[in-house]
């Protein structure tokens, strides 16, 4: 038997947790033979649900499932974890500022940051699912000291599989025939789902969907206005498929990522494609299964280009906001 991975959850108690949590002890996440140590982080007035959430996971009676440990103490909760799932943070709430929300986080992350670097395992990998995501994970990045840059990543797996998905209806495909689908900038309503690049069954989406405008048009907005949709469809936000994007983000950084292939996570800018240095921004990455890379030399035509600055001229603006509790 495998040494168990151990993966801490905030925001455990919450939707996305509540769903997530069964994928990773069932095996989905590390496959059917890796046992796994969940320790669940919650906020003090939701150790009451938390408790709920692990009556269930011992009633599953899960093979995998080494150890569970509930708590609000960051120290114990980040204490020799592997994979830091960042999910827990404050819902913006009626009135609220985006800068208010973006401070509000900030400092949560800035706590969080700090108790990985000071508890977990050296080669902890942080993957930042609360929103603002990409800018927590920036914030988190920066006061986790000594834990490379590298090794943190915020979410944009969920707009990936919702982009392919909406081509592969327009298309009238299976949605796996749809690849090299690229989410560029940040999780926010100013992403850009890159069709320009993506492909059906090899050929270009834009040799196999002739309708430009659409795919210009209502196919950028239905995917950067899905999780709205979805909220005055089921009266709460996207729970399931946003555990299903964590549970595919973890495993395209620890499987090889498919020949001529790509993925799309939020990872701290090298400069690439003109993405200022140290931002948490969305870009194509391949995996190696250990390691991961930037793909280099994906064409961005005019179109692209302007959506792509727009969304990291966002990401610049959403680091000046929180310049405070960046560690210079
Ligand atoms: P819920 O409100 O159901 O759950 C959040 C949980 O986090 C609550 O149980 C709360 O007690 C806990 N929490 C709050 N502050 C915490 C802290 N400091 N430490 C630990 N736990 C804390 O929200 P849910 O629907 O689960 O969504 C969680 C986050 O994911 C939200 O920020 C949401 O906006 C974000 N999302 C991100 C997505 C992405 O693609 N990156 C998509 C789905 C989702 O919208």
């Amino acid at each position: 038997m495998k040494a168990p991975i151990t993966v801490s959850i905030t925001g455990a108690a919450g939707q996305i947790g509540y769903a997530l949590l069964t994928r990773i002890a069932s095996g989905s996440m590390f496959g059917p033979d890796q046992p796994v140590n969940l320790r669940l982080i919650e906020i003090e007035p939701a150790m009451g649900a938390l408790e709920g959430t692990v009556m269930e996971l011992d009633d599953c009676a899960f093979p995998l499932l080494n150890e569970i440990v509930p708590t609000c103490d960051l120290a114990e909760g980040f204490r020799g974890s592997d994979w830091a799932l960042l999910v827990g943070s404050v819902p913006r709430k009626a009135g609220m500022e985006r800068a208010d929300l973006l401070g509000i986080n900030g400092k949560i992350f800035t706590g969080q940051g700090q108790a990985i670097a000071a508890n977990a395992a050296s080669g902890v990998r942080t993957l930042v699912v609360g929103n603002p995501c990409n800018t927590n994970c920036l914030i988190a990045m920066n006061n986790a000291g000594g834990i490379p840059n590298d090794q943190f990543f915020a979410m944009t797996r969920l707009d990936e599989n919702r982009a392919k998905s909406q081509l592969a209806a327009k298309a009238g495909v299976h949605n796996s025939v749809v690849t090299n689908l690229c989410i560029w900038g940040n999780h926010s309503a100013t992403q850009y789902p890159d069709f320009t690049n993506a492909r059906i069954d090899g050929k270009l989406v834009t040799d196999v969907i002739g309708d430009r405008a659409w795919l210009e048009g209502e196919f950028i907005s239905t995917v950067q206005q899905r999780g709205a949709a979805i909220i005055k469809a089921r009266g709460q936000s996207s729970a399931a498929s946003a555990a299903n994007g964590v549970v595919d983000t973890v495993r395209s950084l620890t499987t090889p990522t498919p020949e001529g292939d790509w993925t799309s996570v939020a990872v701290c800018s090298d400069g690439s494609y003109g993405i200022p240095v140290g931002l948490i921004a969305s870009m194509p990455i391949r995996s190696n299964g250990t390691s991961w890379e930037v793909v280099q030399g994906v064409g961005l035509d005019e179109f692209s280009r302007a959506k792509v600055d727009a969304s990291v001229a966002e990401l610049s603006e959403e680091r000046e906001a929180v310049k405070d509790l960046i560690p210079s």
